[in-house]
């Protein structure tokens, strides 16, 4: 199958603002399905609400639009009901990290397969610009008028610290890279993370001054680096991207159908 074959174009064209990164992410998640060779009817993409979370609205696999914070819970059912399949969940920051905090660490902690993307752009974007998890202090918001206090999380440590077995960080900017983490990712027989930092001009954008799309990408360059280069121990405040965990542990519907057939020959 072809990238196009990915994309449902009937809904075209789509709701994201002009600058928007998420069209990115669309485009990178496409070419990392059609790298790995899938068959789109064998993946099912679960997304809670937000303007990220819109994804699943163009991208022709069986998709799920459910309930802001909740798409990890609904992947996960679906996953368990059936392990052949292949989970995609994008989210948004605040979906997966606020409303959604306590299934992101949970789902690290059990190694369920699948791929669950956090589209980081800092804010609440589809809601008209509150302050998410990630603003990070000193940021502005509509519910920041007078700065953020609220220190952000580091989606890759955090994810990192909860046991995710792949872990890793891409941007909007990097289009070349984000194809190929987000194939590894899909790969990895256990739950992968991919953050991707995405801009929001409209919003983030707009109130925190970072000037045009264009500037807002062009600072995704300059503001992040491969991870283990030079540069970040020369400049410590750079942002790593790439892969930073890869490790192989037991797969939670595996462990799952092993339980179940001990306990079919026990009888107990
Ligand atoms: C249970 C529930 N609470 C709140 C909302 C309102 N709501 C919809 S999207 C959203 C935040 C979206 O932000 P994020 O997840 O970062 O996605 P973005 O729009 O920035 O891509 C909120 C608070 C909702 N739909 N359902
Ligand atoms: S409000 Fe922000 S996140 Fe939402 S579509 Fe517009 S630019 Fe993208
Ligand atoms: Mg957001």
């Amino acid at each position: 199958m072809a990238v196009k074959d990915y994309i449902r174009g009937r809904f075209f064209p789509h709701i994201w603002c002009p600058g928007c990164g998420h069209g990115i992410v669309l485009n990178g998640l496409a070419r990392a399905v059609e790298k790995t060779g899938l068959n789109k009817n064998d993946i099912v993409m679960v997304s809670g609400i937000g303007c990220s979370s819109r994804i699943a609205g163009y991208m022709d696999f069986h998709t799920l639009n459910t309930i802001h914070g909740r798409a990890l819970a609904f992947a996960i059912g679906v996953k368990t009901s059936r392990p052949e399949l292949t989970l995609l969940v994008p989210m948004g920051d605040g979906d997966a990290l606020s409303i959604g905090g306590n299934h992101f660490i949970h789902a690290c902690r059990r190694n369920i397969d699948m791929t669950a993307i956090v589209m980081n752009n800092r804010v609440y974007g589809m809601t008209g610009g509150q302050y998410s998890p990630l603003s990070g202090y000193g940021t502005l918001a509509t519910t920041a008028p007078y700065t953020n206090i609220d220190q952000a999380f580091d989606v890759v440590s955090m994810a990192t610290a909860a046991g995710a077995t792949f872990v890793a960080r891409a941007t909007a900017y990097h289009v070349h890279e984000l194809p190929d983490i987000l194939e590894e990712a899909i790969r990895h027989p256990g739950f992968s993370v991919v953050e991707v930092m995405t801009p929001c001009p409209t919003y983030f954008g707009r109130k925190n001054k970072e000037g045009s799309a264009v500037d807002m990408m062009e600072r995704l360059k300059d503001m992040t680096t491969p991870v283990g280069s030079k540069a970040k121990q020369e400049n410590p405040a750079l942002i790593e991207r790439g892969i930073f965990v890869k490790k192989n542990l037991p797969e939670y519907c595996a462990e799952y159908q092993r339980i179940v057939e001990q306990a079919k020959k026990t009888g107990s």
